[in-house]
């Protein structure tokens, strides 16, 4: 079907409006952190994940929900509901095309018991959700209770008047997927003719499916009534003493008479305490701890990802109450200079994947069989690192990363971006000031990667992209800053602000393909332009083949599994010539998996360049990478190499005089 450019429907254009929300304003909205909701004993945790209720938008009314208050009574009420389960993408759960494909609005509910024992702790009630794909509205008992847009981050917010304590309470939300010029990432409205006339359609460039719903845990919790609002921790060494800084802020007070005070204890992994507070009750200080075990990456140290526990105190003399929260921190100094990024002093090379968050039937919907079968995928090709494309990745993944020793170059979800405007930008800074809040803590996170392939060469691209680095950096200094860049490096207007040089080429496939010795010169010269112009280090941050799995053609043919491998080796080369050169600290193959794209001609059920399929099974290529990755380690980190290859002949056997 062709687009066609034509007016936008009425329909259409209720739908626009419906993005800015015309609303009243939220009624408390959480402007300070968004730590993880952990149990303590000042905390309770309860989970509304499971099976909700749901039902899309009214194709003829779209803004009926907003006009009948659906957010009034129980969905069911209203209307048919079908069960969806949260967290999922609702796309692809259903035998409905009218739901993969629904553009707008959809409409969730459920129910849930507060106990009224919360209410004679005088506990604070929230309500967290770990991320709603794009735009969500939500409702306690028909009270609006938080707005937010930019899908992949959490939000939340206080929701204690709301609630009734003692009985049943019921939680509604309202999601948007629509995809404008102005959000992140962009997407576009067209209108095409159909047999049934026109109709609205969402548009957008980048290369994976717009998923939407509810995509992360949703939790409700308490904190007391003064309570710990956000930690952000720093790490240093200096000789054998590993050094903590923190600073805490608080939450709670309407007009403090005297301050909180606050005491933080550093836990090792056992729980025993290595360093206790100094009394002080200050809410910002420095820990130092002798012989500390640091926070090393996989592979590169026989004990990664040691993580400590900050025990962080907080108590309210005037309201005589305490609120305990403990954040898994790791101890370690990332340096980098114009040809190496270092932790710890040591050098790093990157080996790994750009991936996606994505599977089927729940799409982009938190799946733990999944998170863990990943990282043990990760583990067994001897990866070490990754990097978030194209958008912030959820919290439970990240922990298995702090907690695994893998490296994350975390992206936020500015794919392709272009047509600057301030709007765009505005929203932009806010994904990475969201994401930064969200992860500034964890020691797997080694650089924010501000965008991916973004049209670096357009007018407006150097002022764009000067002002979220410069917004970056008055966020975090301790991390360097990157961009997946794709635009050549004579007319990109960006890399200049970047503190290391990633760059996006598909060298025998989008060019050349099937021509596969034309890739080492080519990469190697890109390479080399981009060090040589900007005195960076360098990291080939995608590559790749779409590939099959099954389809075998020998002499290597395009799509087939040896066309991979062939693609593959001819990188290696010159990624081997590159590492010789000093400046180049990293390889990552995209993708890590096969995922679901939207539909086009390019496209067999999905982008297929993935080492492993869709259900994590390798295709031959995994085997390949497999043993580069394990070689690169043995001969970078001195690791003994594992079995990665099957017995084929004993070296006893063989007469080698014969030979
Ligand atoms: C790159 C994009 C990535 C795509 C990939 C491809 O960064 O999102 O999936 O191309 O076409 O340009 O496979």
């Amino acid at each position: 079907m062709a687009l066609v450019t034509a007016p936008l429907p009425p329909l259409l254009l209720l739908l626009l409006l419906l993005l800015h929300w015309p609303a009243p304003a939220p009624a408390d909205v959480s402007p300070g952190g968004v730590l993880y909701p952990r149990e303590s004993e000042t905390r309770d945790v309860r989970s509304l994940d499971g099976i909700w209720n749901f039902r899309l938008a009214s194709e003829t009314d779209p803004l009926a929900g907003f006009t009948h208050k659906w957010f009034d009574s129980d969905l069911a009420q209203t209307g048919e509901t079908i069960p969806m389960p949260v967290p999922s993408s609702y796309n692809d759960v259903t035998q409905e095309k009218s739901v993969r494909d629904h553009l707008g609005l959809v409409w969730y509910d459920r129910t849930f018991y507060v106990p009224d024992a919360w209410r004679e702790k005088k506990s604070r009630v929230w309500l967290r959700f770990g991320s709603v794909n794009y735009a969500a509205q939500v409702w306690v008992n028909g009270q609006l209770a938080v707005v937010h847009e930019i899908g992949h981050l959490p939000f939340q917010a206080e929701i204690t008047p709301a609630v009734k304590f003692g009985a049943k309470n019921r939680v509604t939300v309202v999601v948007d997927n629509t995809l404008l010029q102005t959000t992140v990432p962009q997407g576009r409205i067209d209108s095409i003719d159909t047999d049934n006339g026109t109709r609205a359609v969402q548009s957008y460039t980048f290369d994976f499916f717009n998923y939407a719903g509810i995509h992360r845990p949703v939790h409700l919790y308490t904190t007391p009534a003064i309570f710990i609002d956000d930690i952000s921790v720093n790490t240093d060494i200096e000789g054998d003493l590993g050094v903590v800084f923190y600073n805490i802020s608080y939450g709670g007070y309407i007009q403090p008479a005297s301050e909180p005070t606050c005491y933080v204890d550093l836990l090792d992994k056992d729980g025993n305490i290595v360093v206790a507070d100094n009394g002080q009750g200050d809410l910002q200080g420095r820990l130092d701890v002798p012989n500390a075990k640091l926070w090393w990456p996989y592979l590169m140290h026989e004990n990664p990802g040691y993580l400590y526990t900050l025990q962080v105190r907080l108590k309210s003399n005037e309201w005589g109450t305490e609120d305990v929260y403990r954040l898994p921190i790791g101890i370690r100094k990332l340096e980098w200079n114009e040809t190496s990024f270092l932790i710890n002093s040591k050098p790093i090379y990157l080996r790994g994947f750009g991936r996606h968050e994505d599977s089927d039937i729940r799409g982009k919907g938190l799946d733990y069989p999944l998170i863990i079968k990943d990282y043990n995928l990760i583990k067994w090709i001897g990866a070490n690192s990754y990097r978030t494309s194209h958008y912030p990745y959820a919290e439970e993944i990240m922990d298995q990363a702090d907690q695994q020793g893998i490296l994350i170059i975390d992206e936020c979800p500015s794919v392709d971006t272009e047509n600057y405007s301030p709007t765009l930008l505005q929203k932009h800074a806010d994904s990475l000031g969201e994401l930064i809040r969200r992860d500034k803590n964890r020691p797997s996170v080694v650089m924010w990667s501000v965008a991916n392939e973004a049209r670096t060469h357009l007018t407006g691209a150097d002022t764009y992209f000067g002002y979220i680095v410069e917004y970056v950096k008055s966020l975090d200094t301790t991390r360097p800053v990157t961009m997946a860049t794709a635009r050549g490096f004579s007319e990109d207007k960006a890399a200049r602000f970047m503190d290391i040089i990633g760059f996006n080429r598909y060298n025998g496939w989008y060019s050349n393909a099937g021509k596969i010795d034309t890739i080492k010169k080519n990469v190697q010269l890109e390479a080399e332009s981009w060090f040589f112009k900007f005195r960076k280090p360098i990291f080939m941050t995608e590559y790749g083949a779409d590939t099959m799995p099954g389809l075998h053609f020998d002499p290597d043919y395009i799509w087939s599994e040896e066309y991979q491998i062939a693609l593959m080796s001819e990188h290696f080369k010159a990624f081997d010539a590159l590492r010789e050169q000093g400046f180049f600290i990293g390889e990552m193959i995209w993708n890590f998996a096969d995922f679901k794209t939207a539909q086009t001609y390019t496209r067999v059920g999905g982008n297929k360049k993935g080492i492993f399929t869709r259900d994590r099974q390798p295709k031959s290529s995994a085997h390949h990478l497999r043993r580069r990755y394990w070689a690169l380690s043995e001969e970078i980190e001195g690791t003994t190499r594992q079995t990665v290859d099957n017995y084929i002949i004993s070296s006893q056997t063989l007469d080698k005089t014969e030979l």
